[in-house]
Order: C-alpha cells, then sequence, then structure tokens
C-alpha cells in the first residue's frame, strides 16, 4: 500500500490541490475513488466513516485523516519539507490567502464551473453573481501577481498550490484567464514546475464525457 491514500474524483479541483502536492513533492500515494456524481459523500456511511463534512479531499496518512485541502496541504508541506513557509510571518501569508482561496478565489469560480461548465446549467442571475464575484477575486490575485512570480516569498508554496487548483480545468465558465495576464504566466510558472501534471492526468475524471 503507498504512502498516502487520497480520498478524490477528478472533476474536483479541491482534490487536485491534494494530488499535485503530492506529486509536486515526489510522494508515494495512490487514489481512493469517490463516486460524487451518484452522490456517495451524501451517503451516511462516507460521513461516518470518512468525511463528517461530506467533501473529497481526504487524506489518510500513518493513521490520520484529514480533510479540508488547506489542511491536507499545511500537513503535507510539513511531512515533507517542501512548499511550506520559511518563518512565523510566511506561515500567516500562506495562511492569509489559503483562507482567500477558499472563501473567495475557489469558492465562486468552482461553483460557477460547476453549474456552467459540468452541468450545462445555462445562464442565470445566480451563474451571473458567481462570475461577478469569481472575476473579482481574479482580479486581487492578479494584481498581487504583478512583479511577483509566486504569491508568497518569491518561490512556490502551498499558497499557489492552493490558489491553482481549479485554473487548470478547461470546462467552459464564461472567464477568459487571457484577462488576467498575470494569473496567465503564473499558471505557466507551475506547470513548469518539476513533477506537474494537468489534473486529469493525476485524478482520472469521474464524468464519462472525459474518458
Ligand atoms: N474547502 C474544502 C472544499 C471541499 C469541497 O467542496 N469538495 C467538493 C468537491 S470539489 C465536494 O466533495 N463536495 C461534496 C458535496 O458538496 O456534496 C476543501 O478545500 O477541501
Amino acid at each position: 500500500m503507498a504512502d498516502y491514500r487520497l480520498y478524490a474524483f477528478g472533476e474536483s479541483g479541491n482534490s487536485y490541490k491534494a494530488a499535485l502536492m503530492l506529486a509536486l513533492t515526489g510522494s508515494d500515494w495512490e487514489r481512493v475513488p469517490v463516486d460524487y456524481f451518484n452522490g456517495q459523500t451524501r451517503t451516511a456511511g462516507f460521513r461516518e466513516t470518512v468525511n463528517e463534512m461530506g467533501e473529497a479531499p481526504v487524506l489518510l496518512h500513518k493513521g490520520r485523516t484529514l480533510t479540508q485541502s488547506g489542511v491536507i496541504l499545511d500537513y503535507l508541506a510539513a511531512e515533507t519539507g517542501q512548499f511550506g513557509p520559511r518563518d512565523e510571518d510566511e506561515r500567516r501569508e500562506i495562511l492569509r490567502w489559503i483562507l482567500f482561496d477558499n472563501h473567495k478565489f475557489t469558492s465562486y469560480y468552482a461553483t460557477l464551473r460547476f453549474l456552467v461548465g459540468l452541468q450545462k446549467s445555462g445562464e442565470s442571475p445566480v451563474t451571473a453573481f458567481l462570475r461577478g464575484r469569481a472575476a473579482g477575486a481574479f482580479a486581487i490575485v492578479d494584481k498581487h501577481l504583478a512583479g511577483r512570480d509566486f504569491m508568497v516569498g518569491g518561490r512556490p508554496t502551498i499558497a499557489d498550490i492552493s490558489l491553482a487548483g481549479y485554473i487548470f480545468f478547461d470546462e467552459e465558465t464564461g472567464m477568459a484567464l487571457a484577462d488576467y495576464p498575470h494569473i496567465l504566466a503564473w499558471r505557466a510558472r507551475i506547470a513548469a514546475l518539476p513533477g506537474w501534471k494537468p489534473p486529469y492526468d493525476l485524478v482520472p475524471p469521474a464524468l464519462p464525457a472525459r474518458h
């Protein structure tokens, strides 16, 4: 059995954050499939035995069960000695961006992508609201990256890995990364890191359309 076991499904950018960290750190890991689209995360069994929050990703390691991608990234940074903070100031700065990512950058964009890109919901006041909020969060990250190669400390950290979780998927959202040139350049820098792989190469898609 591999050192790390990751409950994940391919369409999940939050799962990709953890899978990408495992790949970039050269960790020995295997995936535990999650049948999200048939409701596995909403079953009592999943919530009782895997994650009471009803979400992927979930990381199993040395008898520990870790959930929340930000916590998983923090744990892996400590375990592997890679992509973590150099000091307390950096630790707080990384935490600040991971919280912003979870609350705004990933949250609005991932929900927009789910509705428009995966469920093919069409346009509605909800998708318009989400796109506006996602665009606001993208503009903030784009501005922060102007004149910087990475989010914190001039080198790749788990703040970058968290924020980058959804920007490598290509499903339609009605937002264009070309409108955010610094994010686009940063994405290329992340893709150039040794061990980087695109989402569906690390975790296969669950939806048949992607097979
Ligand atoms: N803040 C959480 C979000 C996790 C999350 O929303 N996971 C989604 C997949 S990307 C999920 O499993 N959702 C299940 C559900 O809402 O039923 C994290 O970063 O891990």
